[in-house]
């Protein structure tokens, strides 16, 4: 099936073995999902990735009964993707609805600018899927061994068409990259009463693209602009930067080879800022993304997964050799990177103007999470605002929301309906909490080692009062936090990167920034949860003490050094400089 195939191929891995015997992802899925047990077997949950679910349990409800292996009660994790972050008042509602009728009453709005559901049962997987379908949306390729949600600044700054362009070369890209499996609407849509599928099969199935075995591992792609990383294009696979000149793309920088993850046991695991490849017209996106794809697909690692993403395969064969591939497959040379790069960043929360006599709002979402607890009813207040108001919606990579095509009056209508239900606008939370971020981490991520998303705001407000007394309040510093290092949050570009180490214990990474094109350093290693805000205070402070003027928290402490934050701070909380 492959272009070229390296010479001594080793041992498949067993989720390789588990692809290639699939049958274009059906594996024993249907048979599976009929068969009345409340999970899938080990195979099928590998497969399953593919169609956008994960077999999860709540950690914390598992119990071990009279000195028994513990009980877990299964359910499914499902991802819709999203392109682009783009979606109607409709859907968005769907989904909350969705969330409430067959999840655990809320969503998740994620880095990539997707939407997660958690606690949805076997017995309603089918029901979901079909829901998913029927509010226009997909979860094939949410997930598994293919590109992922393609990412785009969402923003509809239609002053300026660069942003329309770039945003619909996503939707071509995006289509051009989807699996073409069968399996999906086999499994999934065809209709219980009279076996009809939603999409009629015929002919020999092919993955014209893909090919039998599909990627190595999951590939992720990002468009920028150089004014606005809002989509930290450099932790991609793949990346796109439009280089534009008087409201036109002239094309794209093309970068390759980014990715966050690392095993702190597998020291040959690293995370990776993307490459920066070549140049392409607008016309050669697809032509450049497919080569790349194809290129990773032959050469990227089949037998050992740790080390099976794109920056991986770079690495092993070099960055020149990689381009030459690259090139053979793309069919002529690429031409060098246009100077441009990234150099501006914005999140986009708050009120806009469009550019087309519409507005609209940037709604920060805290950690992504829309839920009704207690006084605080965003979920509610959020439907409030999709019935009432009806704006467009997108979800950006800071897993936050814009709603669209806005006038002025609804502004103040926005605003009351949020405070009508406990929930702050934007101009009320802190720019500290303003550019923070947490991965979905426990109860339901398998691979949590520490808890995220249920700690990070409660470390925001105790530092909050701090960042005021030292006078920072209005500087932006990105915080991202994950439950392990596999760095769903992208802690390792951040100004201040908290990735879980162990129960309760956390490594700081300082030295990152806002543009995401520099790795951070690793700070302190196996801090208590307790201790964040402390040492975290002492680092701010230093910043306050030291920086030059106009310098980031980011850059201040990559040019200082993690050697002289840390005795500073450490100066600090002793005591001895009269703050400790
Ligand atoms: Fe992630 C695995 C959640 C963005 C790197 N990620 C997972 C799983 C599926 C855990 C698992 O394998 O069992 C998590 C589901 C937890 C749950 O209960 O919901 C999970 N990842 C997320 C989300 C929901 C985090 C969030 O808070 O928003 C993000 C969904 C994105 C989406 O809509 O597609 C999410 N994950 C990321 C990112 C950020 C990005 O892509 O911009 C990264 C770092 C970039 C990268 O890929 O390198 C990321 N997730 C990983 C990794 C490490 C991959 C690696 O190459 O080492 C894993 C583990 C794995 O693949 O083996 C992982
Ligand atoms: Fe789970 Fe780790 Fe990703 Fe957080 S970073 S969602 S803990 S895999």
């Amino acid at each position: 099936m492959t272009d070229e195939t390296p010479a001594s191929a080793p041992k498949p891995s067993a989720v390789e073995v588990a692809k290639t015997a699939s049958n274009f992802l059906r594996g024993d899925i249907a048979r599976e999902l009929a068969d009345g047990a409340p999970g899938f077997g080990k195979g099928s949950v590998q497969l399953l990735k593919n169609h956008g679910t994960y077999q999860q349990d709540d950690r914390e409800t598992r119990k071990a009964v009279d000195g028994k292996k513990s009980e877990r009660q299964i359910s499914f994790m499902i991802r819709t993707v999203v392109p682009g972050g783009k979606l109607t008042a409709e859907q968005l509602l769907a989904a909350i609805d969705m969330g409430d009728e067959l999840g655990n009453g809320t969503i998740r709005l994620t880095t990539r600018q997707s939407i997660q559901h958690h606690g949805v049962v076997k017995g309603e997987l089918k029901d979901f899927m079909q829901r998913v379908h029927a509010n226009h949306l997909t979860t094939l390729a949410a997930c598994g061994d293919v590109e992922r949600n393609i990412m785009c600044c969402p923003a509809p700054l239609h002053g300026n068409p660069v942003r329309d362009e770039m945003q619909a070369k996503l939707d071509e890209l995006a289509k051009h990259l989807a699996p073409r499996t069968r399996a999906y609407y086999e499994i999934w849509l065809t209709d219980p009463d009279t076996g009809e599928q939603s999409r009629v099969a015929g002919g020999p199935e092919v993955e014209p693209i893909y090919g039998p075995t599909y990627l190595p591992r999951k590939f992720k792609t990002a468009f920028a602009l150089p004014e606005d990383n809002c989509t930290d294009v450099y932790a991609n696979d793949l990346g796109f930067i439009a280089v534009h000149e008087q409201g036109k793309i002239l094309g794209y920088n093309v970068l390759a080879g980014g990715g966050m993850g690392v095993t702190p046991s597998a020291a040959k695991t690293f995370p990776a800022l993307a490459k920066r490849l070549g140049f392409v017209p607008p016309e050669d996106v697809l032509a450049i993304a497919e080569a790349i794809v194809k290129v990773q697909r032959d050469f990227g690692n089949r037998a050992d997964r740790k080390v099976a993403r794109l920056k991986y395969t770079i690495h092993t064969m070099g960055l020149e050799n990689f381009r030459d591939k690259v090139e053979e497959y793309f069919g002529k040379p690429l031409a060098p990177c246009h100077p441009a790069d990234v150099h501006g960043f914005d999140d986009h929360i708050g009120w806009h103007e469009q550019g087309d006599g519409k507005f609209f709002y940037g709604f920060n979402v805290e950690n992504g999470r829309v839920h009704d607890t207690g006084d605080f009813r965003l979920k509610t207040a959020l439907r409030r605002i999709l019935r009432d108001v009806k704006p467009g919606v997108r979800i950006t990579a800071h897993q936050s929301l814009l709603f669209t095509g806005l006038t002025v009056t609804d502004r103040e209508r926005i605003a009351t309906i949020l405070h009508e239900h406990g929930v702050q606008t934007s101009e009320e939370i802190s720019t500290l909490r303003r550019w923070s971020m947490a991965c979905v981490a426990l109860p339901t991520c398998s691979l949590a080692v520490a808890e995220s998303e249920r700690v990070l705001p409660g470390l925001i407000d105790a530092l909050e009062p701090e960042v005021a007394k030292l006078g920072l309040g209005q500087d932006a510093f990105t915080v991202r936090m994950t439950g392990c290092p596999n760095a769903c949050a992208r802690p390792y570009n951040s100004d201040i990167g908290i990735v879980g180490r162990t129960a309760g214990k956390y490594t700081i990474f300082l030295g990152g920034r806002l543009l995401g094109d520099r790795l951070n350093a690793q700070y302190k290693d196996v801090v208590p949860f307790e201790d964040l805000g402390r040492e975290i205070t002492a680092v701010l402070a230093c910043y306050k003490a030291e920086r030059h003027a106009g310098e980031t928290l980011g850059d201040f402490c990559h040019r200082k050094g993690m050697d002289g934050v840390r005795t500073w701070a450490d100066e600090w909380l002793a005591g001895a400089r009269g703050h400790g």
